[in-house]
Parts: C-alpha cells; sequence; structure tokens
C-alpha cells in the first residue's frame, strides 16, 4: 500500500516547484482545505440539526438560499479572514465583494471566488453538493483594499482552481496550473489524503449531462445534437449540482451542457465562481469548456460578479463534435439596424 500523502504535504511539496512561491498560496490553499472540513462534518448530519431547508432568504442571483449555504458561506469565510493571505472575497451567496483587512500590515496578495455549496437545493434529499473556489492575484495596489477590478479577471487569470464534493466520499480536487490531483478526505484522521494523482479527462465519454425538461427551450443546434448524444444511446446523467456533474464527467468523459433558455438568456451558471474554477481543472485536465456559442470560457472577460454564461464542458472530442453541430444548425443572429431587424443576418 503507499504511503499516505496529505493536502498539506502535497501543497508543501509542490511549492517546493516553485522556487520563488513565498508561501501565501499554500496557506490560502490549506485553509480553504480546513473549511471545506468544518463544510463536510455539517453536510454529513444536515440530517441532524435544524440546517436543513431553506433560510427564507434569496441570495445575490435570486437562488432560494439554504441554511447549510449560509453556514458554508460564513465558515469559508471565517477561515479566509484568518489566513492572513486573502485580500477580498466574492461568494454567491454576497451581492457584492467582501474587502479583508490586512493582519499585522501583512499585504495580502490574493482575493478567492466561491460558491460556498453548489447544488444545494439537493441537501434535503441527501444527493452531492459541492462548493467550487477560485483564486486570483489582486490587480489593485496592494497598500490599500481590494478592488472590483481583482475579481473582474478572466478565468485564464486563475492562480488556483477546485471544487470539495461532498458525496460518498468527501473529494478536494484542485490545480495550480500544473495538472489536477484529487484527495479524499479520511474521516478517521481528519486528512484530505491523495487518491488521483494527475488526474487526465477521457477524450470521449458514454455520458451526456444536461437538463432535459428545457430541450423544447435550447436553440436548434442544441437540440440537434443532443438528439445525435441521444442516437449515439450515450446514457443521460443530470445530478443538478453542476459541481457533481462535472465532476462524473472529469473522472468517466462525457460533457455537461447548459445552454442558454428564454428564462435565462445568456446562460443560467455564473461566470465567476462555477464556470470558471471548474472550467480551469477541466482544461488543466485535457478537457475544454467553451459556452454555447463556441467562445473558450476562460477567455470571457467578466464585467459584473455575477455575470451568467451558457456553457459546455469536458471531453475534447466531445466538445468538438458539439461545434460541427452549432457551426452547421445555428442561425445568424438578425442584424437590427435603428431598432428596426431590416432581417438581413449580421
Ligand atoms: P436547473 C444549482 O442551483 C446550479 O447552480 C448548478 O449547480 C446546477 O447545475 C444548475 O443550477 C441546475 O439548474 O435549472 O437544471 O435546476
Amino acid at each position: 500500500m503507499s504511503r499516505i500523502v496529505t493536502l498539506d504535504e502535497f501543497i508543501i511539496q509542490r511549492q517546493k516547484d516553485f522556487p520563488y512561491a513565498s508561501g501565501e498560496l499554500t496557506g490560502l490553499l490549506r485553509d480553504i482545505g480546513v473549511a471545506a472540513k468544518i463544510v463536510n462534518r455539517e453536510v454529513n448530519k444536515a440530517g441532524l440539526v435544524s440546517i436543513l431547508g431553506v433560510a427564507n432568504a434569496e441570495n445575490a442571483t435570486g437562488d432560494e438560499v439554504q441554511k447549510l449555504d449560509l453556514y458554508a458561506n460564513d465558515k469559508l469565510i471565517d477561515c479566509l479572514k484568518n489566513s492572513g493571505e486573502c485580500c477580498g472575497i466574492a461568494s454567491e451567496e454576497n451581492e457584492g465583494f467582501i474587502s479583508i483587512p490586512s493582519i499585522e500590515s501583512k499585504k495580502a496578495k490574493y482575493v478567492v471566488v466561491f460558491d460556498p455549496l453548489d447544488g444545494s437545493s439537493n441537501i434535503d434529499v441527501n444527493v452531492s453538493v459541492g462548493t467550487i473556489f477560485g483564486i486570483y492575484r489582486r490587480k489593485s495596489k496592494d497598500t490599500g483594499p481590494c478592488e472590483m477590478e481583482d475579481f473582474l479577471q478572466k478565468g485564464s487569470e486563475l492562480v488556483a482552481g477546485g471544487y470539495v464534493i461532498y458525496g460518498t466520499s468527501t473529494i478536494l480536487v484542485y490545480s495550480t496550473g500544473s495538472g489536477v490531483n484529487g484527495f479524499t478526505l479520511d474521516p478517521s484522521i481528519g486528512e484530505f489524503c491523495l487518491s488521483h494523482r494527475d488526474i487526465k479527462i477521457p477524450d470521449r465519454g458514454n455520458y451526456y449531462s444536461v437538463n432535459q425538461g428545457y430541450y423544447l427551450k435550447f436553440d436548434v443546434e442544441m437540440r440537434r445534437y443532443i438528439d445525435y448524444c441521444s442516437d449515439l444511446n450515450l446514457r443521460l446523467r443530470y445530478i443538478g449540482s453542476m459541481v457533481s456533474d462535472v465532476h462524473r464527467t472529469l473522472f468517466k468523459g462525457g460533457i455537461f451542457l447548459y445552454p442558454n433558455t428564454r428564462k435565462f438568456p445568456k446562460g443560467k451558471l455564473r461566470i465567476l465562481y462555477e464556470c470558471n474554477p471548474l472550467s480551469f481543472i477541466v482544461e488543466q485536465a485535457g478537457g475544454k469548456a467553451v459556452t454555447c456559442d463556441m467562445d473558450r470560457i476562460l477567455d470571457i472577460k467578466p464585467t459584473e460578479l455575477h455575470q451568467r454564461s451558457s456553457i459546455a464542458i469536458g471531453s475534447p472530442g466531445m466538445i468538438d463534435e458539439m461545434r460541427d453541430f452549432v457551426q452547421k444548425y445555428s442561425m445568424p443572429t438578425p442584424y437590427v439596424e435603428n431598432g428596426a431587424s431590416n432581417g438581413t443576418p449580421a
């Protein structure tokens, strides 16, 4: 049996790969690991204590907030505040970003974006949920508080990205841009232990993942591609928790789609703390992540914290196939001049 390598040990080992690393990012990743253990403890007993159910509130993007969402949000914020390495936080649960005062004049270099508990509508029915996080180097001067520009960065500028999935086991998957590794929480010792080294996504998979209930609301090119997946007898798997669907896609291969709909004309999923960190991970594992117009997710320059996007993410061979359908079936956006469409495609 190979020697146990804990998350802390691995992060420190990898820090040696960056001779000029000064340890702040290492500290930040370890603090996120601590927060994940705290959240995991509550998720695992959510049915026993009164933190199930709806918190009679809505979050910044209008989603109904579960009590465990708020618990996870608070714990992540507390851990990051105490780290001294983070000068700002943007969370799905908060309208604006949170500026963190420096500790003992330490000049924190990083900001963190996260969805504290993605898929939380599944909590009450005991279906996997997860935490998604991304870490950026601040762009604003380190002599003052963080600014909006620190958060509105492209996903390609992420310094680190990852997620924790609270499922049959609790697994933390992250990348700092040199491959993807997974760590499974061993409750007997309270440590995340290296369990999936250098994860690579298969070029294709037998699964496609989309909310079939919206099929008739998708654009024609998406419907034709979904028909194609069905004709190939691929298996439809959709959990309603992006982090869980992408985790399966990463390990088994396949494609996860959330196209734009009439209700969400720009797509439903949030760029900063859902699409970008998961796209960073999947690209690092050899996969692809694009909008349903085939623009690379990590190239999008966000203009607001809770900006949404359509997304297709997963095996490279399947994303390339989807591109063929978009090129063949997508309708050109009608050209509109002076507010009156003259019917000429753009
Ligand atoms: P729908 C969860 O609320 C979430 O943000 C993602 O985790 C998930 O993939 C998606 O929304 C599910 O949305 O519209 O299919 O219920």
